[in-house]
């Protein structure tokens, strides 16, 4: 049977650059987004796309059945500040959805999910630096106690009901194509954002918060190669740890000003501090590495130079 994806919560920060790089990989005629709201962003002018609620378990059937649907990539979340303000809605959207997905793929309506996890699956009893795969998990948010029972419900689906689950752990994820929304780690786009267009950036973090960081590129590339990687291969089916860097915001903000000398940065952390302050500093990705062959491209000086370069020509 041919490829046929839907991507839900596809307006997204991830989900916007995923659906290119589906549609790249399996051409347009066989990649649906979809999402609560359109978003304006030109990605979704062409192709199949269809106003879609992830609560809404029915809706997604109707949905799958009528485009004959194999490969479900689920990506609609409230991240962990958002999730923050609204515990129950935040549970309601993260974990419904999820259940929903994984009971289409167990009565075999569909063949393939994918499922993000995030690294707020740890807490402030893991171990700092070099998070090793299997650890203490104790999170301390809506989002990371969601993410870390979704893990949990991915497990044992593929365990007794054999369904064929992908995840991966994504840290904060570093674009210019589309903005992030209501993350702890969403700092390290906005001050590239605010660099280049008022040369001044006040911090919602502390200067020395270092936090695992990825470039959206590399981000992409992990989920589609996940998803096209043998099936023995994939010997953790809650979720991988991935990474690529890890930085305090001085240390961004320094690498900003070697492009930008005038820039300046202000510290003025909020609630988010306390987050980021149960979160790892650095992964141990040997896991996803042996497995399915991962490594990472981007480094911080990459990302900035990438960044600086795509919104001086979007936002100037
Ligand atoms: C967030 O900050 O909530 C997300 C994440 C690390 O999962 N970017």
């Amino acid at each position: 049977m041919s490829t046929k994806v839907l991507i839900i919560g596809a307006c997204g920060q991830i989900g916007t650059e995923l659906t290119t790089a589906l549609r790249n990989t399996y051409g347009v005629a066989n990649v649906v987004a979809s999402d609560i709201r359109k978003s304006d962003n030109e990605v979704f002018a062409h192709g199949a796309f269809e106003l879609l609620d992830a609560r809404d378990k029915e809706a997604i059937k109707v949905c799958v059945e009528k485009h004959e649907i194999t490969d479900v990539y689920l990506m609609a979340a409230l991240l962990s500040a958002t999730a923050e303000k609204n515990p129950e809605f935040a549970w309601d959207l993260n974990m419904n959805s999820l259940l929903h997905v994984l009971n289409l793929a167990k009565e075999r309506v569909i063949q393939k999910v994918f499922w993000p996890s995030s690294i707020a699956v740890f807490g402030k009893n893991s171990p700092k630096v070099n998070t090793p795969q299997h650890t203490i998990m104790e999170p301390s948010t809506v989002y990371g106690i969601s993410k870390l029972a979704g893990e949990r419900w991915c497990e044992y689906y593929h365990k007794n009901y054999g369904v064929d689950v992908r995840s991966i752990r994504y840290p904060g994820i570093i674009s210019w194509k589309a903005n992030p929304g209501g993350g702890t780690t969403d700092y390290a786009v906005e001050i590239f954002h605010e660099a280049i267009k008022h040369g001044q950036y006040t911090c919602f973090l502390k200067e020395d918060t270092a936090l695992p960081m990825m470039f959206m590129d590399d981000a992409v590339r992990a989920t589609i190669d996940i998803m096209n990687a043998h099936s023995e291969t994939i010997k953790v089916r809650s979720s991988y740890n991935i990474a690529a860097t890890s930085f305090t915001p001085k240390e961004l903000s320094e690498a900003i000003q070697q492009l930008l000398p005038e820039f300046v940065v202000r510290y003025e952390p909020d609630f988010r501090q306390q987050i980021a302050d149960t979160w790892p500093e650095s992964i141990d990705d040997s896991a996803a590495s042996s497995d399915w062959n991962w490594s990472a491209q981007f480094d911080m000086k990459a990302i900035v130079l990438e960044m600086i370069t795509n919104l001086q020509k979007v936002l100037v």
